[in-house]
C-alpha cells in the first residue's frame, strides 16, 4: 500500500509541510521521468524534485547553437512502450536539442507525468533517519519530503565545473556556460566572441557560433578527435533493421558493448593491409557514427595501444586534408590520448570552421591563459578583446551532480562526500555501502556514459524498481550493500579498466579535468550485455552482496562478490558455457585434437615477429618437428625451448602460436615451440625425453638457429609446462644442456589430484578435474606417477636453474602449480611467482583475448630477461598494459 500522506502539488508540498511518498527521485530528465513512470505502474506514490523550470535534465540546460544529440536518435530513445516508439518520429540522424526537449515533454505528457514533479525545487539536503528507516530531503523550495527509497536520477554531465582562470569576475562583457544556457536567444552578430574549450559542447557550437559572429577566438587546451556527423534523415540501412524486427534490435542493443546494436568486430589490425585498413577507416568516416568507428574498425583498436594508433594516424590525417593553415591543423591534431580514451566528437563543420578569415584558434598548449580582464582575454603572448565568452569547459562528471548538489548522511551521520573523498565507491554504480535505500541511475561505476545512455538508464530504472517491488512482496523494508559486494565491485571495476585504453587519457572519465578530483577510470568499461547480465545474476543469486532487512528483525544477507574473474576470464567462460561443448574427453584422442585444431582456427592470428621458421629436430629413432619464431631485431638472440599445453595429448609446436609470437616480441628472444610425441601413441615418459632431447640439440645447435651461444631457457604450458619443468631436473642430472632458467606456466608437477584446487575448481573453467584425469590415464600408467619425470614435484629440486611460475586462481592446476614454486624455493632455487587473481588455465595463451593476461605475459617476459640477462630495453612489444595482475 502506497505511503503518500501530502500529495504532491497540493498544499502541503508548497507550504512547507512535510510530503510523504514511497519514493523521492531527483532529476526530470531521461532517467526521472522514466523512473516515475515505472514507480507509479509498480503502484509506488513518487515524486520527482527538479531544479529546473520544466522536464528535460540535460536538455534542459544544454541550449547552446548547436547542441544535438551524437547517438543515433534511433537508438537514443525510450524503448520500454512499443506504442511510444511509432507515436514519436524523429526528424533527423542526430536530433537537435529542441526536439530532444520535445520529445521528452512529449512523454511526460503522454504518461502524465508532471502532476508529479516538483519543478524549481532543489534538493538542499538528504538525510537517513535510522529510527524511521526513511529518508528526509529539505528542499529550498515547499514541503520537505520523507520517502523510504531516494532515488538519484541527476545525471552524469549535469554540474558545470567552474572556470579555473583568474579574473573572471572582471569581465565586463557577457558570459555563457554551455552547460547553463540561458533560455533567451543570445546574439553574436556583430560581436567578437571567445570559446574556450574543444570537448562536445564546444566543438558543436564553434561552427555555429562563427557563422553568426563577427569574429570568433577559439581557446584550446587540448585537441580532442571529431568525425563528421553527416546529419541528415535516419540512414536508411539502419532505419531498416530497426523496422525489420523492433524487438529484437532493442534487445541486441541491451546485449551489446555499447548501447548500439553492432556486431563484435573479430578481425585484429595486423591482419589486414593497409589498403583494407584505410578502407575500413573511410567507410568509418562516411558513416558518421561514433559506435561505429569506435567499435568496427579492427578488434584491437580499443585495447591495443599499437591498434588504435592506427585510427588516430588516420583521423589525424584527415585534419590535416581539411584545414589550410598548416600550424592550425597541427594544433588540432591530438596526440596525447588515444582515440577513444578520452570521450571523442561528432562534428558538423568543425575543422572546415578554422579556414574561415573570421576564426582565429589560440593554442593554449603554447600560450596559456593568464587571465580574463575586463576587456578579455590575456595569454602569456597576447590579449584578446572580446565582447562574449562561451565556456565550454565541461562538468565536473560523474560524482558531481551526487556529492555537490547537496549533503547526503547515510548510516551513523555519514556524508557520502567523506565517504567518497578518495573517489566513489558503489556497488554496482547503483547503491553504496551505509546509505540504505539509496539508488543511482547510471552511478560511477555503471556503464553510463560509456553507453547509450539512454538503453543504460532503461536498465537501471527497472532493475531498481523491480528490486523494490521484490523487496515489498517479501516484506523488507531497507536494502543496502555490503562492504565485502562493495569492495569485490571496486576491484572488478579495477580489472575492466586493464581491459580499454581509457586508463591512458586525461579526462573527465578519470576526473582529470576538475583540479584536485580523485583520479581512477569512473564509469565501468566492461560492457552494457556484460553489465546487465552481473545485475541480473545478483537477483539470480539470492540479492548476492545485499542485506535486506524488515520489520520484526526480518534479514537475509547472501554476503559476497558477484564477480571474481576477470572480466574477459567470465566474457570467454560464458562463451564456452553457451556453446554447451561435450566434454573434450568424451571425444577420444583424435576427436579433441580435431576439436582443438577447429577451436585454435577461430582465435585471432598471432602477431608478426622477424621470421618464422619450421624445421625438425632429432629425438630418438624419431625426428620432431619445431617452429621457431624469430625476433625482428638483428643479431644473435638467447633462445627459448618452449613446450606447448595439451595434455600430453593434444596439440603441436603450432598449437600455441599467438604466445610464442607475443613472447618472442616482448622479450626479444628466440622462442623455438617443439612438436614432441604424444599419447596415448607415445606414453610415458616419451614426451619428456622429447623434450630433454629436443632441449639438447637446441642448445648443440643454437648458433646455427640464430641464437646466443651458452645457456638456454626452458618454458611451457600445462603438460608442457611440466615437460620444461622435467627437462630441467634431467639436464642437471644428465651433465647438460645448460639451462638458465625456466618459466612454468600453470604446469602440472604432482600426479596427485589431492590438491585442494582439483575440487575448488573441478568445472566451470574449462580444464575440468576430469579431463585431467583423462589426459594422465593416456600418458601414464599408475605405476609410473610418482617419477619424477611425470611428478617433478617428487623430484629432486637441489641445483635447478632459477624458475618463474605462473599459477592461476581459477585453474585445477593451481595448488601443485603453487607448491612447487614453494618447493623449489625451499632447495634454494631463486623463484619468483605469479598467482593471477581472476584467471584460468588458458588465461595467458589466449593473447589477444584475454587482455588482462598481458600484464603477466610482461611479468613473464622479464623473468625470461632476467635468466638470461638482458636490459629490458631490448624487448619490442609495447608496454601499455603495465598494471599487475
Ligand atoms: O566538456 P569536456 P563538454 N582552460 O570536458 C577545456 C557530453 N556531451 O561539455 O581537455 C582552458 O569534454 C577542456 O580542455 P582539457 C559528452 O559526453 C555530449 O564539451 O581539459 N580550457 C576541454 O577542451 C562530452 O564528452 C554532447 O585540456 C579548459 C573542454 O574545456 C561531455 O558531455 C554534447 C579549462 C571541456 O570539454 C562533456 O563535454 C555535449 C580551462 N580552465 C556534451 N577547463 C552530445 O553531442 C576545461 N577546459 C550528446
Amino acid at each position: 500500500m502506497s505511503e503518500t500522506m501530502v500529495a504532491p502539488g497540493t498544499s502541503g508540498a508548497a507550504s512547507g509541510g512535510l510530503q510523504q511518498v514511497d519514493v523521492a527521485v531527483v532529476g526530470a530528465g531521461f532517467a526521472g521521468l522514466y523512473c516515475l513512470h515505472r514507480l507509479r505502474k509498480a503502484g509506488f506514490s513518487a515524486v520527482v524534485l527538479e531544479s529546473g523550470g520544466d522536464v528535460g535534465g540535460t536538455w534542459y540546460w544544454n541550449r547552446y547553437p548547436g547542441a544535438r544529440c551524437d547517438i543515433q536518435t534511433i537508438d537514443y530513445s525510450y524503448t520500454f512502450d512499443p506504442e511510444l516508439e511509432t507515436a514519436w518520429q524523429w526528424s533527423e540522424k542526430y536530433a537537435t536539442q529542441p526536439e530532444i526537449l520535445r520529445y521528452l515533454g512529449f512523454v511526460a505528457d503522454r504518461y502524465d507525468l508532471r502532476r508529479d514533479i516538483r519543478f524549481g525545487t532543489k534538493v538542499t539536503q538528504a538525510t537517513w533517519d535510522e529510527t524511521s528507516g526513511r529518508w528526509l530531503l529539505t528542499t529550498d523550495n515547499g514541503a520537505s519530503v520523507s520517502a523510504r527509497d531516494y532515488i538519484m536520477a541527476t545525471g552524469c554531465l549535469s554540474q558545470p565545473k567552474p572556470p579555473e582562470i583568474d579574473g573572471v569576475q572582471d569581465f565586463k562583457g557577457e558570459i555563457y556556460f554551455t552547460g547553463r544556457w540561458p533560455h533567451n536567444e543570445v546574439t553574436f552578430a556583430g560581436k567578437r566572441v571567445a570559446v574556450i574549450g574543444t570537448g562536445s559542447s564546444g566543438i558543436q557550437s564553434i561552427p555555429v557560433i562563427a557563422e553568426q559572429a563577427d569574429y570568433l577566438t577559439v581557446f584550446q587546451r587540448t585537441p580532442n578527435f571529431a568525425m563528421p556527423a553527416h546529419n541528415g534523415p535516419a540512414p536508411a540501412d539502419r532505419a531498416a533493421l530497426l523496422n525489420s524486427d523492433r524487438a529484437g534490435y532493442r534487445e541486441q542493443a541491451r546485449a551489446s558493448m555499447a548501447g548500439v546494436p553492432y556486431p563484435q568486430q573479430m578481425d585484429v589490425s595486423w591482419q589486414l593491409t593497409d589498403a583494407e585498413r584505410r578502407a575500413r577507416f573511410e567507410k568509418a568516416w562516411a558513416t558518421g557514427d561514433l559506435v561505429y568507428i569506435l567499435s568496427q574498425l579492427w578488434a584491437d583498436q580499443a585495447v591495443d595501444a599499437e591498434g588504435n594508433a592506427l585510427v588516430a594516424d588516420l583521423l589525424r590525417e584527415k585534419v590535416r586534408s581539411i584545414v589550410k593553415d598548416p600550424e592550425t591543423a597541427e594544433a588540432l591534431c591530438p596526440d596525447d590520448h588515444p582515440f577513444g580514451a578520452k570521450r571523442p566528437c561528432l562534428e558538423t563543420n568543425y575543422y572546415a570552421t578554422f579556414n574561415r578569415p573570421n576564426v582565429t584558434l589560440v593554442n593554449l598548449r603554447k600560450e596559456p591563459i593568464t587571465a580574463i580582464t575586463a576587456t578579455g582575454i590575456k595569454t602569456d603572448k597576447r590579449n584578446v578583446d572580446v565582447d562574449i565568452i562561451v565556456f565550454a569547459t565541461g562538468f565536473d562528471a560523474m560524482t558531481g551532480a551526487i556529492r555537490a548538489i547537496h549533503p547526503i548522511t547515510g548510516r551513523g551521520g555519514r556524508s557520502l562526500s567523506d565517504v567518497w573523498a578518495d573517489g566513489p565507491e558503489t556497488y554496482l554504480g547503483l547503491t553504496v555501502a551505509g546509505f540504505p535505500n539509496l539508488f543511482l541511475i547510471t552511478g560511477p561505476g555503471s556503464p553510463s556514459v560509456l553507453s547509450n545512455m539512454a538503453v543504460s538508464i532503461e536498465q537501471h530504472v527497472d532493475w531498481v524498481v523491480d528490486r523494490l517491488a521484490a523487496l515489498r512482496s517479501a516484506g523488507f523494508t531497507t536494502i543496502e550493500p555490503t562492504e565485502t559486494a562493495q569492495a569485490g565491485w571496486q576491484r572488478h571495476l579495477a580489472d575492466c579498466s586493464m581491459v580499454t585504453l581509457h586508463r591512458l587519457a586525461n579526462t573527465w572519465y578519470t576526473g582529470a579535468n576538475v583540479p584536485g578530483k580523485p583520479r581512477g577510470v569512473m564509469p565501468y568499461t566492461g560492457g552494457v550485455g556484460p553489465y546487465r547480465g552481473i545485475c541480473n545474476e545478483v537477483v539470480d543469486r539470492g540479492m548476492l552482496g545485499f542485506r535486506l532487512t524488515g520489520p520484526r528483525g526480518a534479514e537475509q544477507c547472501n554476503d559476497g562478490e558477484i564477480v571474481r574473474l576477470q572480466p574477459d576470464v567470465r566474457l570467454v567462460l560464458n562463451w564456452l558455457a553457451e556453446m554447451n561443448l561435450p566434454p573434450i574427453e568424451s571425444m577420444g584422442a583424435q576427436g579433441a585434437r580435431d576439436f582443438v585444431a577447429q577451436f585454435n582456427a577461430t582465435r585471432p592470428a598471432g602477431r608478426p615477429v622477424g621470421e618464422v621458421l619450421d624445421g625438425a629436430l632429432p629425438a630418438g629413432e624419431d625426428m620432431l618437428k619445431y617452429r621457431l619464431y624469430r625476433p625482428a631485431t638483428p643479431g644473435l638472440h638467447p633462445i627459448v625451448v618452449y613446450f606447448h599445453g595439451g595434455g600430453w595429448v593434444l596439440g603441436d609446436e603450432q598449437s600455441d602460436d599467438p604466445f610464442c609470437r607475443d613472447m618472442c616480441r616482448r622479450t626479444n628472444m628466440i622462442f623455438i615451440s617443439v612438436g614432441y610425441r604424444h599419447a596415448p601413441e607415445h606414453r610415458f615418459p616419451t614426451a619428456a625425453e622429447d623434450g630433454y632431447a629436443a632441449a639438447k640439440w637446441i642448445a648443440e645447435h643454437a648458433l646455427e638457429l640464430g641464437g646466443q651461444p651458452g645457456p638456454i631457457l626452458v618454458a611451457g604450458w600445462s603438460a608442457g609446462g611440466n615437460i620444461a619443468a622435467v627437462t630441467c631436473q634431467l639436464a642437471r642430472d644428465r651433465g647438460g644442456p645448460e639451462i638458465g632458467g625456466q618459466l612454468l606456466l600453470n604446469p602440472v608437477t604432482d600426479c596427485s589430484t589431492e590438491h585442494p584446487s582439483y575440487t575448488e575448481n573441478a568445472t566451470g573453467y574449462f580444464l575440468t578435474r576430469s579431463l585431467m584425469y583423462w589426459f594422465k590415464d593416456m600418458y601414464c600408467a599408475p605405476a609410473d606417477r610418482g617419477d619424477p619425470r611425470i611428478s617433478p614435484l617428487r623430484g629432486n629440486l637441489k641445483g635447478l636453474p632459477p624458475a618463474f611460475v605462473v599459477t592461476s586462481e581459477f585453474d585445477p592446476l593451481r595448488d601443485e602449480g603453487i607448491a612447487y614454486a614453494e618447493a623449489l624455493a625451499a632447495h634454494g632455487v631463486p623463484v619468483g611467482q605469479l598467482k593471477a587473481r581472476g584467471h584460468f588455465h588458458s588465461s595467458f595463451t589466449m593473447v589477444d583475448v584475454i587482455i588482462t593476461g598481458v600484464s603477466g605475459r610482461e611479468q613473464m617476459a622479464e623473468a625470461l630477461r632476467m635468466f638470461a640477462k638482458v636490459p629490458e630495453a631490448e624487448s619490442t612489444a609495447p608496454q601499455v598494459h603495465a598494471a599487475a595482475s
